[in-house]
């Protein structure tokens, strides 16, 4: 054998393996995402999507695998974020309400009444605000890429219509687990009681509580009227954005062309799911109403009811969440 051909074959040795090991950590990129609901909701198509946009773009070079119902920290859906932050999940999609323990920005969005419709919470999230609190969540080491939408979120319960703070009294409500609900629902009168969304569902069917609040999609997928809950109130209290993020160190392993196709895919996915849960409310309605839900809309005169009995919210909180931030956002509803 000539000095030539075993050079030949050495180089030839060198650039398979070379080949191999970019193959092999191809398939060896798989990213989780978390998200708290599974892809039988708007929810979780929005991370389903994600993950196939991103998938196709790199040609099967990055791939992400979707662990719904916050299985990736038992359950417990306010350790999402730390979860993430600290790289024991790779990415989420997730819920400001429970990112909102770890980043008190995000408590913007459940200020009651604060954005009354859907062009408020747009203003909001795609202005100086919103780019605030993506520089919020990115000082705690996870990076932002884009808005999807859990929705506005209606109140339910097993005992009456509530049209009046004043129908809340006493009534035991399910709240998350932020403690800004907990404010919300005491000044309205009602005793609420924080626990997961895992915990949730038998506390509603064991009647342990009486009411619950959650989007309409929310409400219509997992079949809330059959745990009693049969009279919901639209109130439009607060709306819930979702958030698709990835920890810093991830995001800083991948290259630029990669980094692009995780935040173009986030963007897309992102406002795909926003329009189909909003183009979805209509229908989800008037399922939800032909169950034999009594639905309650609330005049003028009833919504100021319950803007003036929760001000002490606003008092007790915008500190916290920051005056220039919460100006911002109210400057954005103005201007909408
Ligand atoms: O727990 C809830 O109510 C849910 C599913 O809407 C959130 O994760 C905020």
């Amino acid at each position: 054998m000539s000095s030539t051909s075993v050079f030949t074959k050495f180089a030839a040795g060198l650039a398979g393996a070379a080949l191999l090991s970019a193959a092999f950590s191809a398939q060896a990129r798989e990213l989780s995402i978390s998200t708290v609901l599974s892809d039988a909701f708007p929810w979780g198509q929005a991370a389903e999507k994600w993950a196939e946009l991103v998938e196709e773009r790199s040609e099967g070079r990055l791939t992400m695998r979707v662990y719904p119902n916050a299985q990736l920290v038992a359950g417990d859906q306010t350790r999402e974020f730390s979860a993430m932050r600290s790289g024991l999940i790779d990415a989420a999609v997730g819920s400001t309400i429970n990112w909102s323990p770890q980043v008190p920005e995000l408590n913007l969005f459940s200020l009651p009444f604060l954005l009354p419709d859907e062009a408020a919470v747009d203003a909001v999230t795609g202005g100086a605000a919103g780019e605030t609190i993506f520089a919020a969540i990115e000082s705690r080491d996870v990076v932002p890429l884009a808005w999807g939408e859990n929705g506005f979120r209606q109140l339910s319960n097993s005992r009456g219509a509530i049209a009046a703070p004043e129908d809340l009294e006493g009534l035991k409500i399910r709240v998350v687990g932020s403690p800004l609900f907990q404010d919300t629902f005491s000044a309205l009168g009602a005793d609420p009681t924080q626990m997961s969304w895992t915990d949730a569902q038998p506390a509603l069917t064991t009647g342990a509580v009486d009411g619950q609040e959650n989007p309409l999609s929310v409400f219509d997928v997992a079949r809330i009227d059959q745990v009693g809950q049969e009279h919901l109130t639209l109130w439009n209290y607060m709306n819930d954005p979702l958030i698709f993020a990835v920890n810093r160190r991830v995001w800083e392993s991948l290259d630029e062309a990669d980094r692009e196709i995780l935040r173009e895919a986030a963007v897309d996915a992102g406002e795909w799911e926003i329009a189909m849960t909003r183009e979805q409310e209509a229908e989800r309605l008037a399922a939800i109403r032909e169950r034999g839900v009594e639905v309650t809309e609330l005049n003028e005169a009833q919504y100021q009811a319950f803007v003036e009995a929760t001000e002490s919210v606003h008092q007790e909180w915008v500190p916290q969440i920051g005056e220039a931030l919460v100006e911002a956002a109210r400057q954005a509803v103005e201007a909408r």
